[in-house]
C-alpha cells in the first residue's frame, strides 16, 4: 500500500473567517438565517449519523440499497478510473463504487474530499488499507469553491451523494453544476443522489423525528456559534421546526425563539435581537423532479444518461456526463 497523499486547500483559518462571515450576514438579515454547514462540528456529525438511523430518515438507507442495486451498472456505464467523491465524509457507501469498479477491472484510484481535514485523512488511510492497490489522493476543500483543484484523470467519476445537493438553493445550484461541468473532460461523469419530492406526511417526520434527534442537531449551530464566536445562545430556548415549503419544494428547517432574546457575539462585536416567536432558517434541504432536475443538468451542459430509484420513488441516483 502506498501512503495517500493530501492537498490542502483550506487553511485552518479559512472555516473561521467563513463562519464569521456567515454569522453576521445571516444574523443582521431581514429573514435571519445560518448556512447548514456549520452544524458539523465532531458532536453535529456524530448526530447526523444517529439520524441517518432513525426509523423516520429513509434517505440514507434508501441510498444505500440503491447503491448495493446498481453500482455495477454505475461502474459499467462510466468505466471510471477514479472515484472523486465530494464531500466524502466516512461513509460505507464509497465501498459500494470502489468494489464495484474494482470488480469492473477499470479501478485506479480514489480521490475523497472534504472540508474537514482530520476527517479527511482517517477516511483517507482506511481506504488506502482496505483498497492497497489503489492510489488514494486526498482533498481538503470546499465543493462549492475547489472543484477546479481536483486531480485531473483520464476517467473520474464525480460522486456527490446523501443528497447534499438539495442544501443549495437553486442559484449557488446552477453555479456549482455548472462548475461540476467545467471540470470534467467530455465522457467523464456525475454520479448524484437526490431526494425526491413525496407525500410530505413521510418526508417532514424525516426532519422531525419523534425522538428529538433532529431538533437537536438543528440546535447544535447555536453551540458551535457559542464556541467559536463567544456567542451567549440558549440553544433550549429554541424549538426545532421542520416545514415543507411546497412553492420552492424544500424542506426548511428553522430554529424558533420561544421568547424575546438579546443575543451577544463577542468575536463578532454583534449584538442580535430575537422576538419572541422569530424564526432564523437553519437549512433548506430541496428535494427533486426528474424532469426538473433533467433540465437543470441540461442547462449546465451535463447530459442526464441513466437513473435509478426505489420501488416508492422517495430518492434518485442520477448518472450524467459532460
Ligand atoms: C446531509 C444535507 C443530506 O438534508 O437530509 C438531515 C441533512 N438535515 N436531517 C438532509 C439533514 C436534517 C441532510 N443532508
Amino acid at each position: 500500500m502506498t501512503a495517500p497523499t493530501l492537498d490542502v486547500h483550506l487553511s485552518p483559518d479559512d472555516a473561521g473567517v467563513a463562519l464569521r462571515e456567515d454569522a453576521r450576514d445571516g444574523l443582521t438579515a431581514t429573514d435571519k438565517w445560518l448556512a447548514p454547514k456549520w452544524f458539523y462540528d465532531a458532536r453535529g456529525s456524530d448526530l447526523f449519523e444517529d439520524i441517518t438511523r432513525l426509523p423516520e430518515y429513509y434517505p440514507t438507507r434508501t441510498e444505500k440499497a440503491l447503491l448495493q442495486a446498481h453500482a455495477g451498472d454505475i461502474a459499467r456505464a462510466s468505466g471510471a478510473d477514479t472515484l472523486v467523491e465530494l464531500g466524502s465524509g466516512s461513509s460505507e457507501k464509497t465501498r459500494l463504487l470502489l468494489d464495484a469498479l474494482r470488480d469492473g477491472g477499470t479501478l485506479r484510484r480514489y480521490v475523497p474530499q472534504d472540508v474537514s481535514q482530520s476527517a479527511l485523512e482517517a477516511a483517507a488511510r482506511e481506504v488506502a488499507r482496505e483498497y492497497p492497490e489503489i492510489q488514494v489522493h486526498g482533498v481538503v476543500g470546499d465543493f462549492t469553491r475547489h472543484l477546479g483543484e481536483l486531480p485531473g484523470g483520464d476517467h473520474r467519476l464525480l460522486a456527490f451523494l446523501g443528497g447534499t445537493l438539495g442544501n443549495l438553493i437553486p442559484a449557488e445550484r446552477a453555479d456549482f453544476l455548472a462548475s461540476v461541468r467545467a471540470t470534467l473532460v467530455a465522457g467523464e461523469h456525475l454520479l448524484l443522489g437526490v431526494g425526491l419530492v413525496i407525500d410530505p406526511a413521510v418526508l417532514v417526520p424525516a426532519y422531525d423525528d419523534a425522538a428529538g434527534v433532529t431538533a437537536e442537531f438543528n440546535r447544535n449551530v447555536l453551540h458551535v456559534l457559542n464556541r467559536e464566536l463567544g456567542a451567549d445562545f440558549e440553544p433550549e430556548a429554541f424549538e426545532h421546526v421542520a416545514r415543507w415549503n411546497a412553492e420552492d419544494e424544500w424542506i426548511e428547517m428553522r430554529l424558533r425563539a420561544s421568547r424575546a432574546m438579546h443575543v451577544r457575539l463577542d468575536s463578532l462585536d454583534l449584538e442580535v435581537d430575537l422576538a419572541e416567536g422569530e424564526e432564523i432558517r437553519t437549512e433548506v434541504s430541496a428535494k427533486f423532479r426528474l424532469d426538473g432536475i433533467s433540465a437543470e443538468l441540461e442547462r449546465a451542459g451535463l447530459e442526464l444518461t441513466s437513473h435509478w430509484t426505489d420501488a416508492d420513488d422517495r430518492f434518485a441516483l442520477l448518472l450524467a456526463t459532460a
